[in-house]
């Protein structure tokens, strides 16, 4: 790249990569339980203009150790050149280990291990452009096509609290009744104007019932269901048999393209999947196998803001709904999804946010928050957030003393059941 002569030119000094954990309620799932606390890593990026990009990524010991190698690499890179920070990147990682950070989104890769990487300092450096031109991300991502997007409500069975600790503040959530509970809390306390239930804990014939209470109880609200594939394909068919017409979609039922495929082969109920198509290699099997009409984007594992939109653009040649997956994040993985979600025109699912689970946040009050069911786009530069640096120190303090070091939804679940082996499909 030539170099560049605008005033709002800067380059990479340098980086630090910071550690946290978040207390986390016990949700639960088909491969288990959420620990105690859940790790990210946020990301300050420092330039020769004395400006700080920011980002959030995952907070796991790999994942810590790839953001690592590829900061050293970073330095003299200028803030526009995004190509050269994927080439820097894969240089840096060289023949990394696949790993993804957490088992339900689908198979660990080398070149998702990359792509989560370029993710993490690609959305600093929009953050950084953002900063020296004065323009929010989403405007230098193409500009809004909406100032409000649309969020989901996040269903989870739940336990009252962990094990040995006190009750949460959320309560237990472990039967129709519980789920609707949770349900009008969520939607009176942020307005929210969808539903997902996090499936695959119960035996389906109990998450069908949960599915009925709440439209029910929400007779207006698209309802989503996600069993995590913890279905067989038998299964699948039983349920979707069921609930055709009663969901918006159903998330990965069963397991792989081929699993899904045979489910969407028999049921008119729209199949969506942030396990079998993760990456841009999974989507020319699964157009043929006609295995999903929904994928859920994620820009920290599809390789960043710009891979996400060029997701975007394939699932409209391919007649592809759009929505948005999340796991456990802060404000600034908020941010930065609802940037991009604000910028991408065929995004019209409201999207996945586990952010209402949060108790702590590492972003100063005010930028962004949800409310009548969506986040208005913040309107400051870059990603609009600014870091609470208290807050991070005290977060970090918080990762160096809990002793985790990698999501495992396992272990907390053996130690209550001690048979569990989160292996699925369980039914
Ligand atoms: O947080 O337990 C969880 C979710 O199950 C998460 O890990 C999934 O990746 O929400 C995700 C999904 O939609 O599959
Ligand atoms: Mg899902």
């Amino acid at each position: 790249m030539s170099t560049p002569t605008t005033r709002t030119d800067a380059t990479i000094t340098d980086i630090t990569v910071t550690p946290i954990a978040v207390q986390d309620p016990p949700l639960l799932n088909s491969v288990g339980v959420h620990q105690s606390y859940a790790l990210r890593a946020i990301l300050q990026v420092r330039t020769d203009a004395g400006l700080v990009g920011l980002s959030e990524a995952y907070g796991d010991d790999p994942t810590l150790d790839r953001l690592n190698r590829a900061s050293a690499a970073l330095a003299g890179l200028s803030i526009w050149d995004l190509n050269g920070l994927n080439r820097r990147v894969a240089v840096a990682l060289g023949e990394v280990a696949p790993d993804s950070p957490t088992e339900l989104a689908g198979a660990p890769s080398v070149a998702k291990a990359i792509a989560s990487t370029v993710s993490a300092f690609e959305v600093a450096l929009y953050d950084l452009q953002g900063k020296a031109t004065g323009l929010r991300v989403c405007d230098l991502l193409g500009g809004a096509v909406r100032e409000e997007v649309p969020f989901s409500a996040y269903l989870f069975y739940k336990w009252a609290g962990h094990p040995g600790a006190e009750p949460d503040s959320f309560g237990e959530a472990l039967d129709p009744d519980g789920i609707v509970a949770q349900a009008r809390r969520l939607v009176d306390r942020y307005g929210f104007g969808s539903l997902k239930l996090k499936g695959g804990v119960f035996p389906p014939e109990e998450e069908i019932a949960a599915i009925r209470a709440l439209r029910d109880a929400f007779p207006g609200h698209p309802l989503r269901l996600d069993p995590n594939a913890n279905w067989t394909v038998e299964t699948s068919h039983r349920v979707a048999e069921q609930l055709s017409g009663v969901l918006e979609y159903l998330e990965d039922p069963a397991g792989g393209i081929d699993g899904m495929a045979q489910v969407a082969a028999r049921t008119d109920l729209p199949l969506a999947t942030n396990m079998c198509v993760t990456t841009f290699d999974d989507i020319p099997p699964a157009v043929a196998a006609g295995a999903v009409r929904i994928v859920l984007s994620d820009h920290h594992f599809w390789g960043g803001l710009r891979a996400s939109q060029k997701l975007a653009g394939i699932c409209e040649t391919f007649g592809l709904g759009l929505s948005m997956h999340s796991n456990t994040h802060l404000g600034v993985s908020l941010a930065a999804m609802t940037h991009l979600a604000a910028a991408t025109s065929n995004l019209t699912y409201a999207c996945d946010t586990h952010s209402v689970w949060q108790v702590e946040e590492v972003i100063e009050p005010g930028a962004i928050a949800v409310r009548d069911g969506a986040v208005r786009v913040p309107p400051g530069p870059g990603l609009g957030v600014t870091l609470d640096e208290d807050s991070l120190a005290r977060l970090h303090e918080q990762y160096l003393r809990c002793g985790i070091r990698r999501r495992d939804d396992i272990t907390p679940m053996r130690a209550v059941h001690p048979d569990w082996t989160g292996a699925r499909p369980r039914f």
